[in-house]
């Protein structure tokens, strides 16, 4: 069923013309060449075809490779391969030495394709013919999988088929779904259902849906996905024992067919957990060697194998500190165990001391992760990634962007984002996080280099020639984009349907991080929900109204973690206040906010390049949305929208709870529009959501009265 397929479920287009034009081209399919991308390219145009324009194309393949191109039947098709093989075909063809195209294409000059001799394995190009065939061209066998979904995407949202002159390549090598799944079929910070890989301590059982999620995942580029939580157990440690390595490779197997490489997340202890030795010190040689063999034999089972994922020293897990060695002895080591399969090490940079005294204000967790990965710049091996979270704290709805970013210069990196809802409303609230995304993104600290480009390791030559380093320093980028995965057993996919528009949004943004969040939200709705315009109108107001609603209700001006403790969700102002996790806001009667300048506070806005941390340094320069973020400040501060802070606080949370009606209002406005059971049960989570953010307005604005004293100056109604 449609419905269960999310943005591929290909459902006909209504537009008879549209369909028209559309089958001129598509009624003939030619896939030059052979392999797995091939054969999932093909797989997914045929059904894509089928499913959109009602008709199965013919496919002319085999003919086409005999060389018995039927001249009389000749007409456009779309043709499919390698750029090279295509290449060498059109060259033949163009000069009359083979009849290849089966009628396809003839026509179009060799030299537009000269170009193409430089794409890498993912690049792709989509080119029309002087006859009206469509070319689906990919540098490898990557490339052509993402040239078909590329076309695809064409069809889905209505486009322009004549006159292709698409060249694509992803900004970035790395573009990853990091899945907190556990074995025993339950997802850490999941708000979608259960675990997709993982039933009952057995991986792989529902293996139609993995693939279903391969192919959504390669239609949006992304190359590389953690299946199991960076918090892993006794039963996911086992993973790298011989006899689990069976699962995982099924697994691999299907990701593989898509592009996609399967990285294992790691317990650091597992060579004293799984391997029976008396440590974990990775710079004693038997815990070295252990990872040498279980790796080896890790990339025996799994071609491609992409790596592993650390989480160490962080929330009780255990990593190299324990042995008094610092994180680039612990990555170092494991990226020589990988090394010689061509796996990478994506080494997490979210530590901090979780047991802080919350009476001691000096501790900042904001600083942790700048303080112990700054001193490292440049002393990891090629192989190993750091991933970053977007801000300094956790994922919070509005935090300043990590220093630790545009910090290191020697480095691979890959910015860190959180798809699955955690902080922003679990998917039962509506928050299309694409603008954040592209706040953090296009963040430069003041001196034009912005996170971006820091992620694609861009203008980072000139660090290493400022510091003498030889072009044997340099090295293959393999760093990029990485997010939490929002996506679980449920039949939508995400639970929230609109959520579904995070995960496309954050593999179209890591192919290319210019794109805009409305242009990507828009191409979202079409795929996913149709043509209709006035549709499309009313979901992309209420996507990109969604970030600063929630924001308007639920923590003010950058302060944060006014959650629940543990789930997270919902109001609870006091909630981490008190508890030893780092996670304060310090409200008293005469104001809120935590002083990280570094005159007088914690030290934390000096982290930054010198024009983002003098405008973080005073409340004057600081931006309003982040003030309570950097400053401790009264109540009856002005801010520079000329509010004060405590009436700023009501207003918001008394328009944010409206505006959260309103979304659903609108909604309401398309009911008509809308597959029933889309329309139900959407508004059956924005319902809740308009009334929990009453819940957020009331216990918040109570709460800063009570502490406050100062009364709402218009006089509503706050208890
Ligand atoms: C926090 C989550 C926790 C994760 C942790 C992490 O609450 O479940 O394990 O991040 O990223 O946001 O490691």
């Amino acid at each position: 069923e449609a419905y269960e397929q999310a943005w591929l479920g290909y459902r006909r287009l209504e537009d008879e013309a549209l369909r028209a034009r559309y089958a001129a081209v598509c009624g003939r399919l030619i896939v030059v060449g052979e392999g797995a991308g091939l054969a999932s390219a093909r797989l997914e145009l045929r059904r894509a075809i089928k499913g959109l324009l009602g008709c199965e194309p013919v496919d002319l393949s085999a003919e086409a490779e005999a060389g018995v191109g039927d001249e009389g039947a000749a007409g456009p098709a779309i043709v499919v391969g390698l750029a090279d093989a295509v290449r060498d075909i059109w060259v033949k063809s163009a000069s009359g030495a083979a009849g290849m195209h089966a009628g396809a294409g003839a026509g179009a000059g060799a030299t537009e394709m000269s170009d193409i001799g430089t794409f890498g394995d993912e690049d792709y190009a989509i080119r029309s013919g002087n006859d009206g065939s469509v070319y689906l061209l990919g540098g490898g066998e990557k490339g052509v999988l993402y040239a078909a979904f590329g076309f695809i995407r064409l069809l889905q949202t209505g486009g322009d088929i004549r006159g292709l002159q698409t060249v694509e390549r992803p900004a970035y090598p790395l573009r990853m779904i990091d899945h907190w799944d556990n074995a025993d079929g339950s997802v850490e910070r999941g708000y979608a259902g259960g675990s997709l890989f993982f039933n009952d301590g057995r991986l792989g059982e529902r293996m139609d849906r993995i693939r279903d999620y391969a192919r959504l995942t390669a239609s949006i580029g992304i190359n590389a996905v953690a299946v199991n939580n960076v918090n892993v157990h006794a039963e996911e440690t086992r993973l790298l024992a011989p006899e689990r390595l069976a699962d995982v490779a099924r697994v691999a197997d299907v990701l593989r067919e898509y592009g996609i490489a399967l990285y294992l997340s790691v317990n650091f202890a597992a060579p004293i957990e799984l391997g029976g030795l008396v440590t974990a010190d990775p710079l004693d040689t038997a815990v070295a060697a252990w990872w040498r063999d279980t790796t080896d034999e890790v990339c025996r089972r799994i071609p491609g194998f992409g790596g592993y994922v650390v989480k160490a020293d962080s929330e009780h897990r255990p990593g190299p500190f324990t042995y008094g060695r610092d994180h680039a002895d612990g990555a170092n080591m494991l990226a020589d165990a990988l090394a010689p399969h061509g796996g990478t090490v994506i080494w997490r940079c979210f530590v901090y001391d979780c047991k802080q005294d919350w009476r001691d204000r000096r501790t900042d967790r904001a600083c942790a992760a700048h303080d112990h990965f700054m001193p490292l710049d440049g002393a990891f091996h090629d192989n190993v990634v750091l991933q970053i979270k977007h801000g300094p704290m956790d994922f919070q709805v509005r935090e300043p962007v990590s220093p630790l970013l545009l910090g290191l210069r020697r480095t691979q990196i890959a910015l860190e984002l959180q798809v699955t809802q955690e902080y922003t409303g679990q998917q039962r609230h509506l928050c299309y996080l694409l603008p954040m995304w592209k706040e953090v993104l296009d963040f430069d600290g003041g001196d034009g280099r912005t996170v971006a480009d820091a992620a694609g390791g861009l203008k980072r030559e000139a660090g290493l020639e400022a510091r003498g380093g030889g072009a044997d320093e340099r090295r293959e980028w393999r760093g990029g984009l990485a997010a939490v995965a929002n996506v679980g057993t449920d039949l939508n996919w995400t639970g929230h349907l609109l959520a579904q528009a995070n995960w496309y949004g954050f593999g179209r943004l890591a192919w290319n991080p210019s794109a805009s969040a409305e242009a990507i939200g828009r191409e979202w709705i079409r795929m996913a929900l149709g043509l209709d315009p006035t549709v499309e109108e009313t979901v992309i107001r209420m996507l990109m109204d969604s970030h600063a609603i929630y924001e308007s209700y639920t923590a003010p001006l950058g302060v944060g973690w006014m959650v629940n403790p543990n789930h997270h969700y919902g109001p609870n102002v006091d909630g981490y206040e008190y508890s030893p996790w780092g996670t304060y806001h310090y409200a008293d009667r005469y104001g809120i906010g935590v002083d990280r300048s570094v005159a007088t506070g914690t030290g934390y806005a000096g982290q930054y390049p010198a024009f983002a941390a003098a405008m973080y340094e005073t409340p004057q320069t600081c931006p309003d949305e982040l003030l309570l973020f950097f400053h401790h400040v009264s109540y009856d501060m002005r801010l520079k929208s000329g509010k004060t802070v405590i009436q700023h606080i009501y207003d918001t949370r008394f328009e944010g709870a409206e505006r959260a009606a309103g979304l659903l209002t609108s909604w309401d406005s398309i009911a008509d529009r809308l597959p029933a059971r889309v329309y139900v049960e959407v508004r059956e989570r924005l319902a809740c959501q308009a009334e929990h953010a009453q819940e957020w307005r009331d216990q918040l604005n109570s709460y800063f009265y009570r502490k406050s004293g100062i009364p709402d100056a218009r006089g509503r109604t706050i208890y």
